[in-house]
Order: structure tokens, then sequence, then C-alpha cells
């Protein structure tokens, strides 16, 4: 086994909002992105507070490449920025995610950290908010089915006046998110959830799940 730095060692006290897109393409994309939700509920420090719809959406860049399944979450979280995509990197690599230098080639996950509480961040390996989701439709449409109302992308504009300028198409909503390897996680951890929340669709609970 390899050894991950534990993000829990670069907590804050405060809670942020967090949102995170996920988007694959290789080796049933939709199974890579609803385990990576659970493996996002499982951070420590960490609660998923909601999961937007799956959508599939057409590539963009290379077309000769297949779909995408694309989709966000919003988590609360304690980590750091920096911690927290550590955490999401080892995701990646753990769903075979092969950083090989191919500009906007197939991946079978790729998780990018949206935008995180109200902070602009500018560091080398990290930009917050992201710097390209606001002409995004594949990020900005399911952002919607998670973000508050009113919500302002640091930087940038309200969700719901970007989400005016960018055209959907290529954006077909498929189903609400199989959250069962969620359970089975949970069911195969003797310790039960590090984060302690609920993987609630569209909505923040307070039951956790298992
Ligand atoms: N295109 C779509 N539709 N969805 C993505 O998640 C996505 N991710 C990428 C690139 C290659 C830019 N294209 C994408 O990284």
């Amino acid at each position: 086994m390899t050894a991950e730095p534990h993000p829990v060692a670069h907590a804050h006290p405060v809670e942020e909002t967090a949102y995170i897109g996920l988007g694959a393409n290789l080796d049933d994309p939709r199974r890579h992105v609803e385990t990576a939700v659970a493996e996002l509920a499982r951070l420590p420090s960490t609660r998923l507070a909601a999961t937007s719809a799956l959508y599939r959406t057409a590539p963009l860049g290379p077309a000769d490449q297949p779909d995408y399944i694309n989709a966000v979450a919003r988590i609360e979280t304690r980590l750091t920025p920096q911690a927290l995509l550590a955490a999401m990197q080892a995701i990646e690599r753990r769903h075979g995610r092969v950083r090989n230098g191919t500009r906007w080639g197939p991946r079978t996950l790729d998780l990018d950290l949206l935008t995180f509480g109200d902070r602009q961040i500018c560091s080398s390996g990290l930009t917050v908010p992201h710097p390209e989701m606001h002409r995004r439709a594949f990020v900005l449409v399911p952002l919607a089915d998670v973000a508050p109302r009113g919500l302002s992308v640091p930087g940038r504009d309200q969700l719901a006046a970007l989400l005016a300028k960018v055209p959907r198409d290529g954006v077909a909503r498929l189903a609400s998110m199989d959250l069962r390897p969620l359970a089975d996680l949970c069911a195969t951890n003797e310790h039960g959830p590090a984060g302690g929340g609920p993987a609630a669709q569209g909505m923040t609970g307070t039951d956790p799940l298992c």
C-alpha cells in the first residue's frame, strides 16, 4: 500500500464550503464518478453536503473521444485547500488517472476544485476558483443543482449570470446519482464514515448514512 500524506494534519478550525467538479469518459465513467463521490464523503474532516445529477456531456477538446459523465459535489470541510487538493489527486490516482502530458485527452477521472469558500487562490499547482469553470456548461449546469440561489463565483459573477452566457447544448441530464458505492464503503469499514455526514442529493441533511 502506498503511503498518502494524511490530510487531517492540515485541517482548519473553521468549516468551509467547497464545490468539486467530477468528470470521466473512460472505462465505465459513471461508476468512476459515483465511487469518487463516495470517496470524497469519506475524507477526514469533511462532510458530503449535496450531489448533482449525472450529466452526459460532449467533449470539450478533441472530438475523437467518448462523451463525458459530469457532476458536481458540495462538501463542507475543515481541510485546507492544499490538503483537499492532495486528497483529490490521491482519489484520481486510485481511479487509474495517468497524467501523461496529453492536453485535453480522455480520462478515467478528473476532480477539479471549483471554489473554496470565498477564497481566491493563485499558487503553483492550485488556482481557485477554477480558471475555466465560468465558461464550461458541463461545470455550471451541475453546479446549479447543488448551489444555493445567488451563489457568486469569487472574482467572476453570480452563477445565474454565468449560466446565461454559456450554450447548454451538449449537456444532457441523465439521472440522479446512485450512491450505493457510499453505502458499500460504509459497510466494509468497521470504523464507520470518517466524514460522518449524509450524502443528500441536492440538499443538506443531518442523518449519517451509515
Ligand atoms: N469535456 C467535457 N465535456 N467534460 C469534462 O469533464 C472535460 N474535462 C476536460 C476536457 C478534456 C477539457 N474536456 C471535457 O478536462
